[in-house]
């Protein structure tokens, strides 16, 4: 090949270079340049057949030529590359003033009445209560003999109560009616001092407008050798205020009667309603919202514990009501028809577990 030849051909080569759109023709022009089988290694062949005069001169004209198209290749490799970059940059660019979306998180809501109980074992485990669990199916003995409801008392009847049938040994289970059989599981089965509260399902043969025949209650106890109902009203007040989220509760003890209890008293909050908002804690209106009382020497007797040396309180307390009182919730009966539509809207995020600290439904 003559000099003006390879001339040409570095002329082709370069404009190839120039023109190339994209990286990925780049690199076609370089395989056709200086690839194992392209013009510079055609060229190079060529000089086993020259004189050894001729080959010094062709091999260094070949060797600029080679070094003119790399040096054009890098300069036009890095262009590009350039060029991608700002492509792409352009192409993804986030706008970050755009509302987060709520990903698959938002799918999924703890239901208000989980809520309101991880609320409340917050508030009394801060207190140092523990929390206890027992079987939704219970002995007669557990639910209503030790705790002093005489066997013809009517909470015992077939009408309030889901009874199952008599088991062989004539014994008859029944879904428990209240917590209070967790209690007295505890008491069973430790020493005092005892302080804990036991949340969770309870059964009555009850339905209407107010009542659905599962609800959620909490009950606490503690039992040791000197509580008495000044430390209940301490606690039912800080409960209150805490769960609440207010600085201040009025309360009002009203004298009642529980079997399990004496003396029983049954406690209201007071509130005050503007328009369609209620108002916790102030105002001259009343709103029952839970019992009590100091533990009734019969209940201390029936778990062997000694009521000359024993003593506590007990209290109980319904939380689909509570929740409801919380939450602005109108309708108990939504609580459990399981609509999709309502748990989105009135349900809570799962991460935001209730903490003190934290506020609790903050
Ligand atoms: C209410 C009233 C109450 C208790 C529950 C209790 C438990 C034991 C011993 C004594 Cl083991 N008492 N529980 C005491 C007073 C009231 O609940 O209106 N609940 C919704």
């Amino acid at each position: 090949m003559s000099a003006p030849e390879l001339d040409s051909l570095q002329g082709e080569l370069l404009n190839a270079i120039a023109s190339a759109p994209d990286l990925a023709k780049l690199e076609d022009v370089r395989i056709a340049a200086l690839g194992r089988k392209g013009h510079v290694a055609a060229l190079m062949e060529q000089l086993g057949a020259l004189s050894a005069h001729e080959r010094r001169s062709f091999g260094q004209a070949v060797n600029t030529l080679k070094d003119a198209v790399s040096a054009a290749l890098e300069q036009k490799r890095q262009e590009l590359t350039q060029i991608a970059l700002s492509v792409q940059l352009a192409a993804e660019q986030a706008d970050v003033t755009l509302p987060v979306r709520p990903g698959p998180l938002a799918e999924g809501s703890i239901h208000p009445v989980s809520q309101v109980m991880d609320e409340i074992t917050e508030i009394f485990a801060d207190m140092g209560f523990s929390i206890a669990e027992g079987p939704d199916i219970e002995t007669d003995f557990n639910n209503f003999t030790a705790l002093n409801i005489p066997p013809e008392h009517p909470a015992r009847q077939d009408h309030d109560t889901f009874y199952f049938a008599e088991r062989p040994d004539g014994t008859r289970p029944v879904l428990r009616t209240h917590t209070s059989p967790v209690q007295i599981r505890t008491m069973l089965a430790n020493k005092p001092p005892l302080r804990v509260i036991a949340p969770g399902r309870v059964y009555r043969s009850d339905s209407d407008q107010t009542h659905t025949p599962m609800f959620h209650q909490v009950e606490g106890l503690v039992i040791d050798e000197e509580t008495h109902l000044g430390h209940l009203k301490w606690v039912l007040e800080e409960f209150c205020k805490a769960f609440f989220e207010i600085q201040d509760v009025k309360m009002r003890f009203r004298a009642s009667h529980f079997p399990f209890t004496e003396p029983s008293m049954e406690v209201d909050i007071g509130y005050s309603k503007q328009g369609d908002e209620i108002r916790i804690g102030e105002g001259d209106q009343w709103l029952e919202i839970l019992g009590c009382g100091m533990v009734h020497p019969n209940v201390l007797r029936n778990v062997e514990l000694d009521p000359e040396r024993y003593q506590g309180f007990a209290f109980g307390m319904g939380i689909d009501r509570i929740a409801m009182l919380k939450y602005g919730m109108p309708d108990l009966r939504a609580f459990f028809a399981g609509d999709l539509c309502w748990l989105k809207h009135y349900g809570f995020m799962p991460l935001a577990v209730p903490t003190l600290a934290a506020g609790l439904s903050s």
